[in-house]
């Protein structure tokens, strides 16, 4: 991997993503993209283009222009988003998907693009779920990545594309809000700790849930990008978790660093039905097998650095208004 193109770079991942792959390749083999430009580091501190990825041409002439030899591909819209638009949801992520992989195809380019537990249902195993199982998912963001799956094994399949995927769970990061996502509440909750001392979780107590601290998802990237693919039994896509928790668990975390924080609940039925179609909690042992996934950040330890960067994060933002 030495010249690489993102998608979606202003989303939760792409802007974490963006900036330590210039760190790791530099500044000008890094091609970000997203479908519109903002202030934004992603935007100023390196090449970025405009990008809707259900232009192929376009993505086609970047990808040439630049003589990229990897394309990550981030766009879509997340479980919660995808619930309330579901045709565009199909749209957008089977579409984009689709011309993401035909400009790999066709300029033979390693791929990567994500898997999410919403590839699940209520029919799989919901402890320690086996990399190969049962995906019955119910929400069209699961239909969307279950699909995903299928269409990037069979352009490996069928073209040899070098196609690389992960089942993210849900992703906590302070640089970027996430959009529409189901797991949110667990990003939210850091930050209400902060500004209130209090949260009111959408999510009901004891639903557990997956969850990955963003550093761990960025590293996690990387490696299964850099794997010699000799050793990958599996492609699209991998298990992958750090921590199943639940907001209770969440919450208890906080409050060894903030005594006083309380937590309550406000909980939002379409989430929580979404919340109650997934596992809670993944086997991730194919992934350390097959290319050495080794999660850094347990509970307590994201929480602490959770915390640290954001009230920082959060000071800094308010001297500048
Ligand atoms: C979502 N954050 O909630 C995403 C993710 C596992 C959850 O796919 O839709």
């Amino acid at each position: 991997m030495k010249k690489i193109l993102i998608t979606g770079c202003l989303g939760q991942i792409g802007s974490e993503l963006t900036t330590r792959l210039r760190e790791d390749y530099g500044t000008d083999n890094v091609i970000a993209t997203d479908i519109r430009k903002i202030d934004s580091p992603v935007c100023d501190e390196g090449i970025f283009e405009i990008l809707d990825v259900t232009d192929k041409q376009k993505m086609q002439d970047l990808a040439e222009k630049y003589e990229v030899d990897t394309l990550i591909h981030l766009a879509a819209l997340l479980s919660a988003v995808a619930e309330a638009k579901p045709q565009l949801a199909w749209d957008l992520n089977m579409g984009g998907l689709m011309n993401a992989l035909e400009v790999a195809r066709e300029l033979n380019l390693k791929f990567f693009t994500p898997s999410s537990i919403g590839c699940f249902g209520p029919g799989t195993p919901s402890e320690n779920t086996p990399q190969d199982t049962l995906q019955r998912p119910t929400t069209m963001y699961g239909v969307t990545k279950v699909a995903g799956e299928l269409l990037c094994d069979y352009y490996h399949a069928k073209f040899g594309v070098d196609t690389r995927g992960v089942r993210f769970p849900g992703l906590i990061s302070y640089k970027t809000l996430p959009g529409g996502g189901t797991t949110d509440y667990a990003v939210d909750i850091y930050y209400e700790a902060l500004k209130k001392g209090h949260y009111d979780s959408f999510i009901e107590k004891g639903t557990f849930m997956d969850m990955m601290y963003m550093p761990d998802a960025i590293d996690a990237i990387v490696q299964l990008l850099e794997a010699d693919p000799s050793r990958l039994v599996h492609r699209n896509a991998f298990n992958i978790t750090a921590m199943s928790v639940d907001p209770e668990q969440v919450a208890a975390s906080i409050q060894k660093v903030m005594p006083d924080f309380t937590l309550g609940y406000d909980v939002d039925p379409v989430r929580q039905k979404i919340a109650d179609s997934w596992p809670d909690s993944l086997d991730a042992t194919c992934a350390k097998n097959e290319w050495g996934f080794a999660p850094k950040y347990d509970l307590d330890r994201m929480t602490q650095d959770m915390l640290e960067k954001l009230s920082k994060k959060m000071q800094n933002t308010s001297m500048a208004n």
